[in-house]
Formats: structure tokens, C-alpha cells, sequence
């Protein structure tokens, strides 16, 4: 059987959770690096986004289905429960994530450091100020919901959590994140415990934003 190709950055937060989950899952899978803006991810996904999967004549965008797809076509541990009640709660964990935290976390709070819009290129402090109630708030939320189990669904790991881990690991990169992370004594404490996965030791990413096509 082919491989499935997952084309994307190592760099990438959403690009990492899909090779989790083949990690995660034994699957040997082939990470074709690329560029944001690459035609590679043009010709799966409409908007150009990283990651995308070939696998044989499947092509797919958008992480959560692309992880989907690969649940359920490879053996191994089921990181989509099949029990509906857990399921669904794999989703709501995932959909707050996607659209709320990662905002906040990423593509607001650590942005502000490593691709800030200021004119000489220094961390944005004043949207980092401006950020910084809502990571806390979000951090509160999330350590509250591991607090019980040290997961976020039910007591067993999910896609959930290799979703939310991802982050995790990169709001520790500035400051202001680690700090209010050491804090949160329950989501601190997850965090070291699923760090020690060999599947996100083997997926940690340099340092840095994914880069553009024609950008230094
Ligand atoms: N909802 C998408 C988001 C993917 C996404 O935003 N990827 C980032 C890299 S981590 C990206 O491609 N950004 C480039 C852009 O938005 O143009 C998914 O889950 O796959």
C-alpha cells in the first residue's frame, strides 16, 4: 500500500498534528516539506493552507479531516473515540481549539514575537498586552477541563489533546505564555506528562513561523 504524503512545514502547528497522529498510530507516513504558498498545497487546498494529505487517489485539506482519514483507514489506537458521547466531546475540544484558542495563542499572542507587523521588526508589545487576559482566561478554561482525568476527554488520550498539546508547546516560547502556562498547575502538569510521547518528541519543530514562498 502507498504511504500517505503529508505535505506542510514541520514548523506548522496543524501540520504536527497530523504527523501525531500517524506517530501515534504507527503509520508510515512520508512529510514532504514545503513553503506556505507552495503549489503543492494550492492544488489540494482552495486556499493555499498547510497541511494536505495524498494518500493513493485521496487528497485531502484541512487537519481535523485529514486525521479523520487516518483513524479510520490504519489500525491502531482510535484517537476519534467511537462512543458517541466521547466523540462528540473530541469535537468541542477540537472546534474551541481551532477556532478560538489557536487564534489567541498563535496566531495572535506568538505571532506578535516571531512575525510582529511593527516597523523595526521588534515584538509587538502592545498587541502582546492587548492578548495576554484572553490567553489567560483560555489557559484557565483548559485547566479547569484536564483538571479531573489529565485529559481532556474522558481519561484517555484523543486527537483532542494531540490538538491542543501542539499549542501548548508553542505559546512556552515567549515569555509571557510560559509564565502563565507554569501557572495553570493542572495544564502544566498534562503538558509534561504528553510531552514525554514519543509521538511529540519525534515531531518537535524548529523554532520559528512556517516561511513563505519568496520570503527571507
Ligand atoms: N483549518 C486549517 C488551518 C490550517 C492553517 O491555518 N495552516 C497554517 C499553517 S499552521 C497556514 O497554512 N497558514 C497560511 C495561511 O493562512 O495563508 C487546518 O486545520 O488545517
Amino acid at each position: 500500500m502507498t504511504k500517505p504524503e503529508i505535505i506542510g512545514s514541520g514548523r506548522s502547528t496543524y501540520t504536527r498534528v497530523v504527523r501525531m497522529v500517524c506517530e501515534e498510530k504507527a503509520i508510515d507516513y512520508v512529510l514532504t516539506e514545503c513553503l506556505l504558498g507552495a503549489p503543492e498545497l494550492a492544488a489540494i487546498h482552495p486556499l493555499g493552507k498547510m497541511p494536505v494529505l495524498r494518500h493513493g487517489d485521496v487528497e485531502l485539506f484541512e487537519s481535523k479531516a485529514i486525521a479523520t482519514y487516518l483513524d479510520r483507514s490504519f489500525p491502531g489506537p482510535l484517537l476519534f473515540p467511537a462512543d458517541a458521547r466521547l466523540a462528540a466531546l473530541t469535537e468541542q475540544w477540537v472546534s474551541l481549539v481551532n477556532t478560538v484558542i489557536d487564534r489567541t495563542m498563535i496566531r495572535t499572542y506568538l505571532y506578535a514575537y516571531i512575525v510582529p507587523k511593527t516597523p523595526d521588526g521588534k515584538p509587538d508589545r502592545a498587541a502582546i498586552e492587548a492578548v495576554m487576559p484572553d490567553v489567560r482566561e483560555q489557559l484557565a478554561i483548559l485547566d479547569r477541563a484536564v483538571a479531573a482525568t489529565g485529559y481532556l476527554v474522558g481519561d484517555r488520550f484523543t486527537f483532542a489533546d494531540i490538538n491542543l498539546l501542539t499549542i501548548l508547546d508553542r505559546l512556552r516560547l515567549a515569555p509571557e505564555g510560559a509564565e502563565a502556562l507554569a501557572a495553570s498547575s493542572h495544564l502544566a502538569r498534562y503538558y509534561d506528562t504528553h510531552a514525554a510521547r514519543p509521538s511529540f518528541a519525534r515531531t518537535v519543530p524548529p523554532v520559528g513561523a512556517p516561511k513563505r514562498a519568496g520570503s527571507n
